[in-house]
């Protein structure tokens, strides 16, 4: 039992005369198992502690847990110590263990009406609409081991996919920074975000971009806005055909004149 060597019991132990008398394991829901020990000492006393195992992502529950294959679903991931967040997990996709950082499926949840601290640390329902936060992207992106996969979807039903092969977030003080690259696609998608790539996170309230005013106003939402590119994927939702550089789109991709309004989307990580 290694794992006892870094806690607190494990110290104790190396210098006690000690049997191990009893262990029992539980799963609690589709994410923890909980280790429970028993330890009996000289002199009769007994204690016990419990192990969780902590996952960081979808990939690392996926490689540890591989029946969770084609089980979609919330989970639990920690990214790194003291970070705890309840993600979607796509373990069907191309192979499965993708990581979903944005998904938006009917327009329920405001992408619009959000604030720096908004985006920062996340908003919305993993289950089913949500941002999972510029902080939680850092810390799953910074390695430079994530490669990036958005879905994107029309109301008439046609679908595409991208994919990058780099994609890294800077942290708070650097703004959020993205480094995005490596594109490829579905037949008729193009690349809509390596335009983006050096571009700092910006909000309503809060402009980082390369343009004189703040396209995060302008357009209403939270992006690594450049000059006020069309396309983003946090855009305004639109039910109706509307033609707005504000609207949820995949800019490039072949449409007429609606701005290739998108019904749904998501983009997910995982390892290389
Ligand atoms: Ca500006």
């Amino acid at each position: 039992m290694t794992y006892l060597h870094d806690s607190e019991v494990g110290s104790f132990l190396k210098h006690a005369p000690w049997e191990h008398t009893e262990m029992s394991a539980s799963l609690n829901g589709p994410m923890v198992l909980t280790l429970k020990s028993k330890y009996r000492l000289d002199g009769g006393l007994v204690f016990s502690k419990n192990f969780r195992m902590k996952y960081k992502d979808c990939a690392d529950i996926l490689k540890k847990k591989p029946h969770r294959k084609n089980r979609d679903g919330v989970y639990t991931i920690y990214p790194e110590k003291g970070m705890k967040k309840k993600v979607f997990c796509d373990m069907t996709t191309d192979g499965g263990g993708w990581t979903v950082i944005q998904r938006r499926i009917d327009g329920s949840t405001d992408f619009n009406g959000k604030k720096w601290a908004d985006y920062a640390e996340g908003f919305g329902n993993p289950a089913h609409e949500y941002w999972l936060g510029n902080d939680a992207i850092h810390v799953l992106t910074k390695s430079g081991k994530q490669k990036l996969r958005i879905d994107v979807a029309r109301f008439s039903g046609a679908k595409g996919y991208a994919t990058y092969s780099t994609f890294i977030v800077n942290n708070k003080s650097n703004k959020y920074k993205l480094k995005v690259g490596g594109y490829k696609g579905s037949p008729g998608i193009k690349d809509n975000l390596s335009s983006f790539s050096g571009m700092f996170f910006s909000t309503t309230d809060s402009d980082n971009d390369t343009w004189g005013g703040n396209c995060a106003a302008k357009y209403g939402n939270g992006w690594w806005h450049s000059a006020c590119s069309p396309g983003s994927l946090n855009g305004k939702y639109y039910r109706k055909p509307t033609v707005a550089t504000s609207a949820f789109t995949w800019y490039y991709w072949s449409h007429k004149n609606s701005y290739g309004l998108l019904k749904r989307a998501h983009m997910m990580i995982k390892p290389k």
